[in-house]
């Protein structure tokens, strides 16, 4: 980073800040993860220079031929990797996935079901302060009081009754399988769309170790940054019958110039992702978290829906009555980054929750296996038992960095 620090000391002291924050501290928010350094050069690189509007062989500007090439192979390998029809990996983001397909095929007003924010859901996926919320008419369904998990049979049953225009299926904080077989039954009975959201499991769905939505999704969004270890950006899959409406939906109707240079560095982590070694990464991750949820559950704690069959579990608070914020923050004052996320049923407000969200993609990515986990369930225990006690956090902040040491990080970057 050369260049950089002469050109603006201010922005590469704070790059450097973050990635010594990365590499010290444990990164267990579910949803992030650490890139390669070829996703990375090719995320630095010079497509960033690049308009591109349109599609490979059909731009609205000349000299496309090499981000063509960056594009086609991006399309190429995620048909591959999730076996889908057609794919769009323009989207900015997921929410701008998201709100592709709702413009696709709904119309403003017409009804939708999706999975209650504060049962796991997403904020596009019908929030009322979000535009998915404002501009259609959302119905939320939720989780069973006792087993914190989706009934299928209600969910069919109250497809029936509100016979919404597309059920979106889908969480970021929803720790079991969510069975896409019953997810369709529910669209058939009342003759709805049906959207799967796999932003958070797209690494787990592609190596076949969650159950894949494609054969019974119309569209699949998701996001390349979680599990899928790519990029910040989006991408949807669909049936090849929505293919040119969905194209059209991306650019012209909600996005411009799409961003190159991440679509290469897209194309780069499908690649990494279609290897045998991404499939061995994410076996480790699913470990790692049943192994860290089972070692947590040990200690008493509440792990909503008794456990986890993916990346991530919810530990909840209620019953001893903590909130999320006052646990988060003491993780992170002994070096462990979580986020506090609401449960079923909160009592408390979002920017309160009763609740944290802990992930295993990241630190599975450093190398991480079984036995650190029992050790990292060791902190989370002495912290939450030991919130106000700033002298010990600062000592495991200590023991973590230790750890932290042994799976080594970005370390070239660190100059
Ligand atoms: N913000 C993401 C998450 O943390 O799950 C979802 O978009």
């Amino acid at each position: 980073m050369s260049y950089l620090k002469q050109t603006d000391p201010e922005i590469y002291n704070a790059i450097v800040g973050e990635v010594n924050r990365e590499s010290d501290k444990l990164e267990l928010i579910a949803s992030e993860n650490f890139v390669s350094e070829a996703v990375l050069e090719a995320a630095g690189g010079v497509m960033t220079n690049k308009y591109a509007e349109g599609y490979p062989g059909k731009r609205y500007y000349g000299g496309c031929e090499f981000v063509d090439i960056a594009e086609n192979l991006a399309r190429e390998r995620a048909r591959q990797l999730f076996g889908c029809e057609h794919v769009n990996v323009q989207p900015h983001s997921g929410s701008q996935a998201n709100m592709a397909v709702y413009f696709t095929v709904l119309e403003p007003g017409d009804k939708v079901m999706g999975l209650d924010l504060s049962h796991g859901g997403h904020l596009t996926h019908g929030h009322p302060i979000n535009f998915s919320g404002k501009l259609f008419k959302f119905f939320s369904y939720q989780v069973e009081k006792d087993t914190e998990v989706i009934d299928y049979d209600k969910l069919v049953a109250q497809a029936k009754e509100i016979k919404p225009k597309m059920i979106v299926a889908g969480a970021s904080a929803y720790p079991r399988f969510l069975d896409f077989k019953r997810f369709r039954d529910a669209c058939d009975a009342c003759g709805a769309f049906l959207m799967v959201d796999i932003a958070h499991i797209a690494g787990l769905v592609a190596t076949g170790l969650h159950p894949s939505p494609i054969p019974y999704a119309d569209f699949v969004t998701t996001t390349t940054h979680k599990t899928l270890r790519g990029p910040r950006g989006g991408m949807v899959m669909c049936q090849e019958k929505y293919a040119a409406d969905l194209d059209r939906t991306v650019m012209p109707g909600i996005q411009g110039g799409p961003l190159m240079h991440i679509i290469a560095a897209k194309a780069v982590a499908l690649k990494e992702a279609l290897s045998d070694d991404f499939i061995a990464y994410q076996k480790r991750i699913v470990e790692n978290a049943a192994v860290l949820a089972q070692e947590l559950k040990s200690r008493g704690y509440h792990i909503v829906s008794g456990g986890t069959d993916t990346h991530l579990m919810l530990v909840s608070f209620i019953e001893i009555g903590l909130t999320g914020k006052k646990v988060e923050k003491a993780l992170d004052s002994a070096g462990i980054t979580v986020n506090k996320n609401t449960v079923p049923f909160d009592p408390q407000k979002p920017f309160v929750t009763s609740g944290i969200r802990i992930g295993t993609p990241a630190i599975t990515t450093r190398g991480m296996g079984l036995s650190e986990m029992k050790i990292i369930a060791g902190f989370i225990d002495r912290v939450i038992k030991n919130l106000d006690n700033e002298e010990l956090l600062k000592g495991i902040a200590g023991e973590v960095k230790s750890l932290c040491e042994k799976f080594p990080l970005y370390s070239q970057r660190k100059d």
